[in-house]
């Protein structure tokens, strides 16, 4: 689609926002060098949480401090070595790894033009119960189940489902024509990416064309709905706040 003139298929609205590939700006994040970095998603939206794409050049390296947030990255290309607290893995292409409050994380030994999208959130403890431990680990290696009973939308769950985790993230991916069953609306923020295929989204009152690449934010009570299109399939990683009290 030409973005000719002024024209983008990206909105920003109250309760959702959709950027596209050419919407690109960079920043400058500390703690990251060798790479350009574009935050997509903060609280200056009014989400509660960061998604960031950074785009590694040779020599580029990512270190974020023990603190009060969590990190977890999503390898979209490439490879890195990734080093949470004392654990130290090589990552691939289509690796992930999830870094806990209080432990500090860093990419080093970056192929050239790695792509890692990172989600970044302050953890909220839940007292009595253990905060949640490092994880490095091959997305592909995680199964799927249909979602709802659908084998048309198939969910991969890439962190353990258990109360000591605040946020969830999530791989959907959807036959041609697979959709989910209906409009979603629930507390929950997304921040979620394209990683393939093309479809429609719907976000608030208004329904997008949306294709790999892609990000888009969804906050609390965002309406949602997806279908897949085209001839190939369809999948996008996606962040969900998750297991906290309602007040
Ligand atoms: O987990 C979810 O809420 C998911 N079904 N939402 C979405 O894909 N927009
Ligand atoms: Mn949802």
């Amino acid at each position: 689609m030409p973005e000719l003139f002024g024209h983008t298929r990206a909105h920003v609205a109250a309760r959702h926002a959709l950027i596209t590939p050419h919407n690109h700006v960079h920043s400058v994040v500390p703690g990251i060098t060798g790479a350009a970095t574009v935050i997509l998603i903060n609280p200056a939206m009014g989400a509660r949480f960061a998604q960031l794409l950074v785009t590694f050049q040779a020599g580029g390296q990512a270190s974020f401090p023990a603190g009060p947030g969590q990190v977890f990255g999503y390898l979209q290309s490439g490879a890195a070595t990734v080093k949470i607290g004392g654990q130290q893995v090589k990552a691939a292409t289509g690796w992930y790894f999830y870094a806990p409050a209080g432990t500090p994380c860093s990419l080093s030994e970056v192929a050239p033009d790695t792509r890692v999208t990172l989600f970044q959130k302050n953890y909220l403890p839940l007292p009595g119960v253990p905060a949640p431990a490092p994880i490095i680990a091959d997305a592909a290696k995680v199964p799927g189940t249909p979602f709802l009973g659908d084998p048309a939308a198939n969910l991969q769950t890439l962190l353990p489902d258990l109360p000591a985790f605040d946020l969830a993230v999530n791989i959907f991916a959807y036959q041609p024509g697979g959709h989910l069953p209906y409009t979603e609306i629930h507390v929950m923020e997304h921040g979620l990416l394209m990683l393939g295929g093309q479809g429609v989204y719907r976000l608030e009152d208004s329904w997008y064309p949306v294709e790999q690449g892609d990000v888009i934010w969804m906050g609390s009570y965002c309406p949602q709905w997806f279908v897949a299109m085209g001839k190939q399939p369809a999948s996008y990683l996606y962040y969900k706040d998750v297991n906290r009290a309602a007040l």
